[in-house]
């Protein structure tokens, strides 16, 4: 069995349409989506349509589920290019799921909201032992927008990076699995992608969206791979969320 790991497509459907010409490529007819389809980039409505009609699974991210249950009042432009049909749908998307691949116990989810900060491959074996509980073998993720494998004392724990807003390296970021389905053991393989894309015609995409929110902080990572929303005065734009609120968990609901 061949699936394809995918994950963050953030709305860039540059992106989303590089990585289905080399799932094609590929020989990759299964795709599961480990969410956070919508949101950041220009176009939420498409790369949720391509996800829904090519994915066999697609779990519920942190950004899904801010805008799905409208946590944030600047992010109506989202709301209305998702309009209500597809904003009723994020929240009802799974958070995780199981499955028995190569006689390994693999557990996936997006990562925020289950995990209640962002927790990159090397944060502390402490704060991801608990994932592994009570005994999975592998646990595969995204939302810290970078690739990355480690084996932990519990397992093997991976992140399939973003496919629509990589950092760290700028490129279309997805995971290629190969193993049994079962309880069998078997090899068990995990290819690593970065694949080159048309970043300037989703610069182009961007820029023609006006009143997206904060689109030249997305335009900046599309062009650099480097983060551009941690700083405090892009979280003071915005505003209305903060009273009564430190503005560090506004930053730990919704980004990357
Ligand atoms: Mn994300």
């Amino acid at each position: 069995m061949k699936l394809a790991l995918i994950a963050d497509l953030h709305g860039n459907m540059t992106a989303v349409q590089a990585l289905e010409n080399e799932l094609i490529a590929q020989d990759v007819q299964r795709i599961w989506c480990l969410g956070d389809l919508v949101g950041k980039g220009p176009n939420s409505d498409r790369t949720f349509d391509w996800a829904v009609a090519n994915c066999e699974l697609i779990l519920r991210g942190n950004w899904d589920e801010g805008v799905g249950a409208r946590t944030f009042r600047a992010d109506g432009f989202y709301y209305a290019q998702l309009g209500p049909q597809r904003m009723d749908k994020l929240m009802q998307f799974p958070l995780e799921h199981h499955a028995l691949i190569s006689g390994r116990r693999l557990r996936l989810i997006h990562g925020r909201p289950v995990m209640h900060r962002l927790l990159p491959v090397q944060a502390p074996q402490e704060e991801l032992a608990p994932l592994f509980d009570p005994d999975f073998d592998v646990v595969g993720y995204a939302d810290t927008h970078r690739p990355g494998l480690r084996t932990l004392n519990r397992g093997l724990l991976f992140n399939t990076g973003s496919v629509g807003n990589g950092l760290g390296i700028p490129m279309v970021q997805f995971v290629i699995l190969e193993g049994a389905e079962g309880a069998t053991p078997a090899p068990f393989d995990l290819r690593f992608f970065t694949l080159p894309y048309d970043t300037e015609a989703a610069v182009r995409e961007t820029e023609a969206q006006h009143g997206l929110p904060n689109g030249h902080l997305f335009v900046s990572e599309l062009k650099t791979g480097i983060y551009a929303r941690g700083s405090r005065s892009s979280a003071l734009q915005r505003p209305e969320h903060l009273p009564g609120s430190p503005i560090r968990s506004v930053l730990d609901l919704q980004l990357p």
